[in-house]
């Protein structure tokens, strides 16, 4: 899954993407690169992100999604229904819901759903880093939550344990130690660690101090081969190429060279 952040804001790539002629090339380049779905967000959820008004998110991603809906499978980042709803009609098929409160839009709709943990709203979830046991309370939540949405009839779940949101380094460490708690569930996994600032921290720079978020594609692709081989589904990243060769590598997509190539070394 491609990270298209049609935003001012965002972490990584706030406002590399803003001009809807932009975002569309780069969602095009993505797919060229092997992303089988374009993850299109119009407000940015890092720690302390003030919430967008409506018709700003709808403006900044409703052409985009339309666009790339043509070429490739497009989910709607979104924690508004309404902006789900519209993302839908335009064409997304998976509503990427960081508050895991859309499946009724989920179930209207008939799109794919994607409940993510957050302990709370993005200006104050830090504050809420706080768990006795972080994986079981994770899994719970998310398990809680893939079943209402089953049961109200959505088709497609999956779950993701929301690396970053309200958690510390240690969290999303522990969460991604034990992946293997989350693929029990039998809902498929999402994640993203893709140039989170836990990472800068984990593998700093020489001199020891953090790396900067464009620095952090080797971490980034280090922690999604481990999802990947962990049983993980899908991986959220911003650099799609490389993510792509690490999939391939750890065997779960074609890999032409691998599959026929006796001689090759
Ligand atoms: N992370 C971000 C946004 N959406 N969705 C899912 N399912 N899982 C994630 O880990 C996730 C997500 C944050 O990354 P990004 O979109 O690059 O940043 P920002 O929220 O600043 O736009």
């Amino acid at each position: 899954m491609g990270v298209l952040n049609v935003t001012p804001d965002s972490f990584s790539d706030g406002g590399q993407w803003l001009d809807p002629i932009a975002a569309i090339a780069h969602g095009r380049e993505m797919v060229a690169a092997g992303a089988t779905i374009v993850d299109v967000g119009g407000e940015s959820t890092r720690p302390g992100a003030v919430a967008v008004a409506e018709a700003e998110e709808l403006r900044r991603v409703l052409s985009v999604v339309e666009a790339l809906a043509e070429v490739v499978q497009v989910s709607i980042d979104t924690r508004n229904a309404a902006v789900a709803r519209a993302a839908v009609a335009a064409g997304a098929t998976i509503i990427n819901d960081v508050s895991a409160q859309l499946w009724p839009v989920a179930a209207e709709t008939g799109a794919g759903w994607v409940a993510m943990h957050m302990p709370a709203e993005p200006p104050v979830m830090q504050q809420h880093a706080r768990y006795d046991d972080v994986v079981s309370e994770v899994r719970d939540h998310l398990v809680e939550r893939a079943e209402t949405a089953r049961a109200a009839g959505v088709s497609e779940v999956w779950i993701d344990p929301g690396i970053g949101f309200g958690k510390l380094a240690r969290h999303n460490l522990l969460l991604l130690r034990h992946l293997d708690t989350l693929v029990a569930t039998g809902f498929p996994v999402l994640i993203g660690t893709s140039r989170k600032s836990f990472l800068g921290v984990l593998a700093p720079q020489g001199d020891g101090t953090p790396a900067a978020t464009d620095d952090r594609l080797e971490a980034t692709v280090a922690t999604s081969t481990w999802a990947i081989t962990h049983g993980v589904d899908v991986i959220r990243v911003h650099d799609v190429a490389p993510a792509v060769q690490a999939v391939r590598l750890a065997g779960e997509a074609p890999a032409p060279s691998f599959a026929t190539g006796g001689s090759v070394r």
